[in-house]
């Protein structure tokens, strides 16, 4: 049993992971929620074909020099989420994300639809209140409601907003309603269409400040990740979205997700690949970073 109490199953786990709980600064979680998915659903399944496609890669990052044998991560595996319950999923992902943190471990969530992104920022904003969210999509995701729900992977970052006192920037999008695009220019930092130039200018403003860092898989382009619910073309390659991992490399991650994988649209089983190598050098760049923190007191 790991130490993170709740239900959790844990089959197959993400590639080199540790087999303690105890020993790891970096916890993956599973969030299979999809109640809220507004076209096609499935991403549920995403946190199992993410751990399934890892097993093609290498432990070795070329990119990063830097093995995950040399990383202490823990794949704690998926939350048993009840079925339709938004409330009470949203609760068990808050919990369990506060449970890592106070561990003293990094929380690494794999989704499962957008709307696990709230309880995870509840949960690490209560211990960085300066807390920035660095936020990749090709939806803004900051509607007021959507169909008259209000706690929606459509509203996702409106409800992070209205945590308070953080600062959301906001890379990629290229969808959304117009009113979402009148709001988000005065409310956010709103890098539309692109980020490599957007990060050049941001990333030196957030040094060691904490961040939160989210990722659409949506925000690549659908020729490179087809396997999701909600696709948008027009977006940046599988090269793109990982050169950007490597751009955020010095920042203090305090938190990082991963969602909107949906295997069922993936046929190919590229997406799963990509989304896994992202993971991947997520764990390299901010898990050895830690550990460097930790040794250098
Ligand atoms: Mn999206």
């Amino acid at each position: 049993m790991n130490g993170l109490g709740g239900v959790l199953r844990r089959g197959a786990v993400f590639l080199g992971s540790k087999e303690e709980y105890e020993e790891a600064q970096l916890v993956i979680l599973g969030a299979p929620l999809d109640w809220t998915i507004s076209w096609r659903p499935g991403a549920r399944l995403g946190p199992a074909h993410i751990r399934a496609s890892s097993e093609v890669l290498e432990e070795y990052s070329p990119a990063l020099d830097c093995d995950l044998s040399s990383v202490p991560f823990y794949d704690a595996g998926d939350l048993e989420l009840p079925f339709g319950d938004t409330a009470a999923s949203l609760a068990l992902i808050r919990e369990s994300v506060q449970r890592i943190i106070m561990d003293g471990k990094v929380p690494l969530l794999l989704g499962g639809e957008h709307l696990v992104t709230y309880p995870a920022v509840e949960a690490v904003r209560q211990y960085h209140p300066d807390l920035a969210v660095l936020h990749f999509d090709a939806h803004a995701d900051l509607r007021q409601e959507y169909m008259g729900v209000t706690l929606s992977h459509a509203t996702v970052m409106r409800r992070v907003l209205e945590l308070g006192r953080l600062e959301l920037y906001q890379f990629g999008i290229r969808s959304g309603s117009e009113a979402e695009f009148i709001f988000a220019p005065t409310h956010t930092h709103f890098y539309p269409f692109e980020f490599r130039e957007a990060l050049e200018k941001v990333v030196p403003t957030l040094a060691g400040r904490p961040v939160y860092i989210t990722i659409d898989i949506d925000v690549v382009d659908p020729a490179f990740a087809p396997g999701t619910g909600t696709p948008e073309p027009g977006g940046c390659t599988a090269q793109e979205i990982l050169a950007s991992v490597y751009a955020l490399r010095d920042l203090l991650v305090v938190g990082f997700d991963l969602v909107e994988v949906a295997p069922l649209y993936d046929p190919s089983g590229r997406t799963g690949v990509l989304a896994a190598k992202i993971v991947r050098e997520a764990i390299l760049a901010w898990g050895s970073r830690s550990q460097e923190t930790a040794e250098g007191g």
